[in-house]
């Protein structure tokens, strides 16, 4: 982490930043509709799980073997790791003058939420993809032949999907209840997938 910050308070001035949360369980497609998104609309794209491989992976990290755990058992970082590296990294690009921004794969429990809520920006939305387990843990599988990613294995697999029901789901559950989710249906070719983000990204006027 190039620095830390102290203080709970936003470095952002209000209604500055405009972040959308995407969350969906493991392989439901996160990554690949974001990186769609910041083609055609210009958003800036902040996965957590990218953030956090980046951090184990820097030399002198203490939070490298914390990180790798983690992640190879499926469970959650504590909030204040993975709270800095995304404030680091919107305020870096903020600073090069970018305003919105997809945060992937966070918040994945209700610490998180509330924190990144009250120390950085209100979400607008959360972006949520539905997909059936049998189809992620296929994704998964496939990639896991090349992806070198020390959590796309059986053993692994089954661990993130219990995590994603019993931590992760309740967020999405609290953001539901305020009206504040946006579903699409990710159980289809890339592009149907896509077209459906448009069309609930046009709901919510982006
Ligand atoms: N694919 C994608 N869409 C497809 C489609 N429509 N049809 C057919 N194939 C499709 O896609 C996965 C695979 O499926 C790819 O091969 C893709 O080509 C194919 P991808 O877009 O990568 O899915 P995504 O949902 O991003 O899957 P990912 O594995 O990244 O999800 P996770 O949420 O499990 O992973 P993440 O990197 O976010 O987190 C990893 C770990 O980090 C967590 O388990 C946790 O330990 C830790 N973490 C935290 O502790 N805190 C955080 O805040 C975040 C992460
Ligand atoms: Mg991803």
């Amino acid at each position: 982490m190039a620095a830390v910050f102290y203080t709970n308070k936003s470095p952002f001035p209000e209604n500055k930043i405009s972040v959308v949360f995407v969350l969906g369980g493991p392989g439901a497609g996160k990554g690949t509709q974001c990186a769609k998104l910041v083609q055609q609309k210009g958003f800036v794209h902040l996965s957590a799980g990218d953030l956090l491989r980046a951090e184990q992976a820097r030399e002198g990290s203490k939070y490298g073997e914390l990180i790798a755990t983690c992640i190879k058992d499926g469970t959650i970082v504590p909030q204040e790791v993975t709270l800095a590296l995304l404030k680091q990294a919107i305020l870096e690009q903020f600073q090069k003058g970018s305003t919105r921004f997809l945060v992937d794969g966070f918040p994945r429990k209700m610490d998180q939420a509330l924190s990144f809520e009250e120390q950085i920006a209100k979400s607008a939305f959360t972006l949520f993809f539905e997909c059936p387990e049998q189809v992620m843990l296929a994704r998964l599988l496939e990639r896991g032949k090349t992806s070198g990613r020390a959590d796309d294995n059986v053993e692994s697999i089954r661990k993130r999907f219990k995590t994603f029901i019993d931590t992760s789901m309740p967020v999405v559950d609290y953001f539901d209840k305020q009206g504040r989710v946006v579903k699409v249906r990710c159980d289809h070719p890339v592009d149907q997938v896509y077209a459906s983000v448009l069309e609930a990204l046009k709901q919510r006027g982006i």
